[in-house]
Formats: C-alpha cells, sequence, structure tokens
C-alpha cells in the first residue's frame, strides 16, 4: 500500500510523512495504486461509466446521489425465501431478499452505506475485501458497537480499489450467515475496460441446513448441509446463464459458504481466472482450467469465450453439493433387493423413494415428499431426469440469442447426440 492510498483511508494528516517511501514488498499492485487519490473522483453511473453486472435470481441495489456521495441502504430483516419450488424457509436477508441485492460502485467514489436493523437481534456489516479505515470494517464489538434492532449505522468510506468483492454479517457470524445475512460487493475499474466481455454475471455460494418440512435454516449444523445454493436458488430454479457463441464471458464467483469450499466447474469450455478478491491477476498467467475451487470467504473471477453452442452445465463438482435435502443420511441400498423395504417403508415414510429402484433415483421424480421439502435430486430435462440439482447451473450458448428471452433446450444438430446403438453397429464395430 502506497502513502496516498494510506492517506486515503486514514484521513489523518500527517500519514504520508510518516510512510513517505514502503518498501517495494507492500507497495499496491498497479491497480489498486491507480485507483488512488482524494478528493473522491465523481460517482460512476451504470450505462455511462460501468456496464452494469447480471446478477442472476437477484438484483441490483438502488442508489442516489447525495452531494457527490453515493448513497445505499440496506435494511436486515426477515424474508420468506423460496430455494425451488416447493422449498421456502423463512431466512435473514437485506431489502426483502435472500441474499441481499448486489451493490456496485465504481473505484474512486465515495459510497455511504445506512444500514437499518429490522431484526430483533444485533448486527453489522462487514466489506469484504474491501479497503476501508479500520472503523468502518464492520465487525461489531471490534471497529463499532453492534447495530441494535430498531436503529440504523452510517458507513462511508472510498473506494479505492475494483474488483469482486462480498458483504455479509459479522456479528454472531455462525448464525447470521447461515440465515442468508450477505451479498455480492462489485466495484468497476474507474477507467472503462478498453474490451468488456459480452457477458458479466455474478454468483454468490452458500450452504444451508433446512431438514425436510422445517421452516428455519439451523444454524449449528457444521458438517451436514442440505440445500446447496447459487445466489440462493437451487436448480430447477437457478436462472441460466446465455452467451452468443464467440463471445467472451465472465463470471464472478463469491462463495460465503459456512464450512465449504465449492470446485465450481464448467462443461465444454476451459476458463482463465483473470481476478480474486484479492485483486486482478496478471495477464500473463495462462494456465487454464475447467475446474476452480472458491474456497469459502473468497471470490474467483473467471473468463472464457463461448466457443461451442449447446446446454452447458457449470455446477459444483462435490458430487453432494449437486444433491438436495433427501439425499443425506439414508441407508446403502445399493445392490440390495428392496421389493420387501420398498413395501414396508411406504407405510411409515411415505416419501421413501428406494435409490436405483424406478420409483426412486432415476425413476419417478414425482415420488410423495414431506411437505416443504424438494426430492433428492434433479429436475427434468429435455430426454428425462437431470440427476443433478442444489449447486447447479446451465450456461447456454447459441448461436442466435433474443435478450431476455430464454433459449431453450438446445437442439442437438443430427448426429451430434449419444443414442442407444443399433444391433447393426454394434455388430459393425465387434462390440458383444
Ligand atoms: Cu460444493
Amino acid at each position: 500500500m502506497d502513502a496516498s492510498r494510506r492517506q486515503v483511508l486514514t484521513s489523518t494528516l500527517g500519514a504520508a510523512a510518516l510512510f513517505p517511501a514502503l518498501p517495494p514488498l507492500f507497495a499496491a499492485p498497479a491497480a489498486a495504486r491507480s485507483s488512488t487519490g482524494s478528493p473522491p473522483r465523481e460517482p460512476g453511473l451504470p450505462g455511462r461509466d460501468y456496464r452494469p453486472v447480471v446478477t442472476p435470481n437477484s438484483v441490483a441495489l438502488p442508489f442516489r446521489i447525495v452531494d457527490g456521495v453515493k448513497v445505499f441502504h440496506l435494511v436486515a430483516e426477515p424474508v420468506e425465501h423460496e430455494f425451488a419450488p416447493g422449498l421456502a424457509a423463512t431466512c435473514w436477508g437485506y431489502n426483502g431478499r435472500v441474499h441481499g441485492p448486489t451493490i456496485e460502485a465504481v473505484e474512486g467514489e465515495r459510497v455511504r452505506i445506512y444500514v437499518t436493523n429490522r431484526l430483533d437481534v444485533a448486527t453489522s456489516v462487514h466489506w469484504h475485501g474491501l479497503a476501508v479505515p479500520n472503523g468502518m470494517d464492520g465487525v461489531g464489538g471490534l471497529h463499532q458497537r453492534s447495530i441494535e434492532p430498531g436503529t440504523t449505522f452510517r458507513y462511508e468510506f472510498q473506494l479505492v480499489q475494483h474488483g469482486t468483492f462480498l458483504y455479509h454479517s459479522h456479528h454472531d457470524e455462525m448464525a447470521q450467515m447461515a440465515l442468508g445475512m450477505m451479498g455480492l460487493f462489485v466495484v468497476h475499474p474507474r477507467q472503462p475496460e478498453p474490451e468488456p466481455p459480452a457477458r458479466d454475471y455474478a454468483i454468490l455460494l452458500s450452504e444451508w441446513k433446512i431438514r425436510p418440512g422445517e421452516r428455519r435454516p439451523d444454524p449449528n449444523e457444521m458438517a451436514d448441509f442440505n440445500v446447496l445454493t447459487m445466489n440462493a436458488k437451487i436448480h430447477p430454479a437457478t436462472q441460466n446463464l446465455v452467451a452468443r457463441t464467440g463471445e467472451r464471458v465472465r463470471i464472478r464467483l463469491g462463495n460465503l459458504s459456512a464450512m465449504s469450499h465449492h470446485p465450481i466447474h464448467l462443461h465444454g469450455h476451459s476458463f482463465r481466472v483473470v481476478a480474486t478478491d484479492g485483486g486482478p491477476l496478471p495477464e500473463t498467467n495462462g494456465w487454464r482450467e475447467t475446474s476452480i475451487l472458491v474456497p469459502t470467504g473468497s471470490t474467483r473471477t473467471i473468463e472464457f469465450t463461448a466457443e461451442l453452442p449447446g446446454d452447458w452445465p457449470l455446477h459444483c463438482h462435490m458430487t453432494h453439493h449437486v444433491m438436495t435435502q433427501m439425499g443425506h443420511g439414508i441407508p446403502n441400498t445399493v445392490g440390495v433387493d428392496l421389493a420387501h423395504f420398498d413395501r414396508a417403508l411406504y407405510a411409515h415414510v411415505p416419501a421413501y423413494a428406494a435409490m436405483g429402484e424406478e420409483t426412486g433415483m432415476g425413476g419417478d421424480h414425482d415420488a410423495l415428499v414431506p411437505a416443504n421439502s424438494l426430492p433428492m435430486i434433479g429436475s427434468r430435462g429435455p430426454f428425462g431426469l437431470i440427476t443433478m440439482s442444489g449447486m447447479f447451473t446451465i450456461v447456454k450458448v447459441r448461436d442466435d440469442l433474443t435478450e431476455g428471452v430464454e433459449p431453450g433446450w438446445y437442439a442437438h444438430p443430427p448426429g451430434t447426440q449419444a443414442v442407444r446403438a443399433s444391433p447393426e453397429e454394434l455388430q459393425r464395430d465387434g462390440i458383444e
């Protein structure tokens, strides 16, 4: 961090003189250094100074500009939230949403964020990854008095960097984050990118414990999470991402799960990691990936060119993270003749669905489940059951797209789809 940036952060006369020449080891990266400066720059406007990100299943937090300061208002409150049709819970979020709306701003500008607490317990908000004056860092008890119910606190700071960051409760974190109190904080560069990607998406990963039939996420769970979400939705409620063939796509991935790191995998394409919540990565970083581990408490921003038309899954590669509620804690029935069990169990557990049976996994998706819960797996695809749910969405790449219109399922050109082999071709190729 160089002297000018430190001065912005401390607003203390003479701070620059105290640190006239920091050793290179502690120098800020060029991108951050170029963004410093006082006084604050004028507020950036969407469409003029930046192109807003798309947060699937969510929205941007509105703002107003007062005397050159961008003013936001977050309201912490209970929210009835639907994870997917059939599963809803009483969560805690911001401004009527779980998670909170995405905060978007531009580096150099000054933001003032009011936080009103409409919960019946105290809270605070931390700005994850942002270099702010210490007293704005939001850890209740350490940096500030906690925000008591019915009161409004003011956070105010200058944005001295750009990138993908997060905000979340930093008071009774285990409970409040488990109930949903988090959101994305995207800071656009002051100098617009010379070649911005055609698509810019942001996805926040999180995990929950909601026992079938219950209305409240359980914050005490520390291992066996059963609802794994992208922007607080589980497939098939996750909104698809779309791109035209040949377009460059950016996806900002953040993770604020309680206990899990998520290797997010993209089918059909490889991507480059271009930034973390610590800053941009050098363009000379040519290491390409098809899965990127997003540790909890971090962001990873990836970019790729949508080269192949189709419906390409984007999902966590932990197989239990693309399952949902009913996939946990069941007996191992693989290879067992379940005929007797089925008759006996249905009498007591209507939701029971035997794995591998026609009535269970891979079979009838609409088997009865308890009230306010989801089946173990999946959703209906164009060719039957998609046995993934949870932390799963689809990147729909098309040669032709109409903006704002869901493109539907991909139509595979003749001869480009796996099909059941005919006896003739099996014989031709010597397959027994
Ligand atoms: Cu995962």
